[in-house]
């Protein structure tokens, strides 16, 4: 039997890339067809995302399967979470891909629950309270630029709208609704209530489909464009849940997937809202056959990303991480939480300022910075594991990092040191395994999740570090 490949499409805010899966006896193999950069851009006035140029790159990387001779049966896209495209009459973009990290939602999740009370929209959506979700920036569109609002005939998230450039099909994937804070937890559809009480147009949002859902094939110019046809089948478009998807054992594990974002978490059967919940910040995302992940948002390496960028990218990561290495006796700390890490116009000089605020030393070698960072990250993943295991009132045994993050071994033995569990770090393209085992189950080459985490623990190798 011809061997069928499926390919997964993951871009995360600082890269992306096109990965071919293929399934031999039990074994996912992978291959990297196409990576490319990512970044957000300045455009008219906001932090935009270049969502031409990454279409292109998908485009691209299509190609590329065609001239190694590989036709896969399907693909799928998954990308960071909460950002949309508003579409007008003749489905044409309403206005450039604004960033989550754009300052136009500053106070404005402060608005909104004047109009609901916290509490409430807890419970209904089970989402916790970031100022960028998605429902601050339609009610931030609202006030600043009402017209584009009363145009919007569609609204898109961005794997959506890219999904339907492929294929010139619209939906609402579900795993990435979910992050609008604007789906109702429990019937897993838009809350119209919500949404009404807002004085948004309810009418723009499309249906939501589960991941699995075949959406279509390619539109016609695309299949003469690549000379081949093929499904758009929906993954969990939101990173994080395919991520997780990939976690080979979850039985007495919390998670943390790690990239420009740490999510720290659990997953579970049903939505979590209780009050502690609540007040940890914890959010109930939707996943793939209606399961949850129970988790919180941490900056993640977003601060040492832009640390780098800071310093002109003279060092590399892994550079970054020697020179944290060989400094001894530096101890100064941040809050990574603190929302002022978002977006700042200097990371290196904000973590500077946070530390002279806090009378702290004042890190001014890269190493020292480098340092600042990751301990901080250490301490702040050290305080959700305390929280999660207060709110099941039980103790986990291990952590398992995966993602790009869980290469980074200096972090991985601080979470072992400051948690005092088991670390496990892998796989590494979690997010892309995730996606590709979701378009298996559809194609019925695997039976299910609980199948596919049996065979992505054969296939991928998974590190262990222990704590000291
Ligand atoms: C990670 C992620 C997080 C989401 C953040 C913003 O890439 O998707 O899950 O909270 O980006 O969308």
């Amino acid at each position: 039997m011809k061997k069928k490949y499926c390919l997964s499409v993951d871009i995360g805010a600082s890269s992306g890339r096109l990965i071919l899966g293929d399934l031999h006896e039990d074994q996912l193999n992978l291959e990297e067809i196409h990576r490319f950069d990512n970044s957000i851009i300045e455009k008219n006035g906001y932090f935009c995302w270049d969502i031409d140029a990454l279409f292109f790159e998908i485009k691209t990387g299509i190609q590329k399967c065609n001239q190694i001779g590989i036709q896969p049966v399907s693909i799928g896209i998954d990308t960071w979470a909460v950002d949309f495209v508003l579409l007008d009459e003749r489905d044409q973009p309403l206005t450039d891909s604004v960033s989550y990290r754009d300052p136009r939602t500053d106070g404005i999740m402060e608005e909104v629950l004047e109009i609901f009370m916290k509490e409430r929209l807890y419970l209904e959506t089970g989402i916790q309270f970031q100022k960028f979700n998605t429902i601050y920036q339609l009610y931030a569109l609202k006030k600043q630029n009402p017209e584009v609002l009363e145009k919007a005939k569609s609204f898109l998230m961005i794997p959506d709208y890219l999904h339907f450039l492929l294929t010139g099909r619209k939906a609402n994937e579900y795993t990435n609704a979910t992050s609008t804070q604007l789906i109702n937890a429990f019937t897993k559809k838009w809350d119209k209530e919500i949404i009404n009480t807002l004085g948004l147009n309810v009418e723009m949002f499309e249906e939501i489909k589960m991941p699995k859902e075949t959406l279509g094939s390619l539109r016609e110019e695309l299949v003469e464009e690549f000379g081949f046809d093929m499904d758009v089948i929906l993954p969990a478009t939101h990173d994080t849940g395919s991520a997780v998807l990939a976690v080979p054992e979850l039985e007495d594990t919390i998670y943390i997937s790690s990239g420009t974002w740490s999510l720290i978490g659990v997953e579970n059967h049903f939505p979590i809202c209780v009050t502690k919940a609540l007040d940890y910040n914890f959010t109930n995302e939707g996943g793939m056959d209606y399961q949850f992940r129970f988790l919180k948002n941490i900056m993640g390496l977003w601060m040492i990303q832009e640390v780098r960028r800071n310093y002109d990218n003279q060092y590399s990561f892994a550079e970054l991480v020697d020179l944290s290495r060989a400094v001894s006796g530096f101890e100064s700390t941040v809050n990574v939480d603190d929302q002022r890490f978002l977006k700042p116009d200097n990371m290196i000089e904000e973590i500077q300022n946070y530390c002279k605020e806090t009378s702290q030393t004042v890190p001014e070698q890269p190493g020292e910075i480098a340092k600042c960072v990751f301990e901080s990250l250490a301490n702040s993943y050290k305080k959700a594991v305390a929280e999660i295991e207060n709110i099941f009132e039980k103790e986990f045994s291990t952590v398992n990092v995966i993602g790009g993050g869980c290469q980074n071994e200096l972090l991985n033995q601080l979470i072992a040191d400051v948690t005092k569990k088991e670390v496990y770090a892998g796989p590494v393209e979690a997010t892309a395994i995730g996606n590709l085992v979701v378009q298996f189950i559809a194609i019925g080459e695997i039976e299910n999740i609980d199948k596919a985490r049996g065979i992505i623990k054969k296939s991928f190798e998974v590190k262990k570090y222990t704590y000291s």
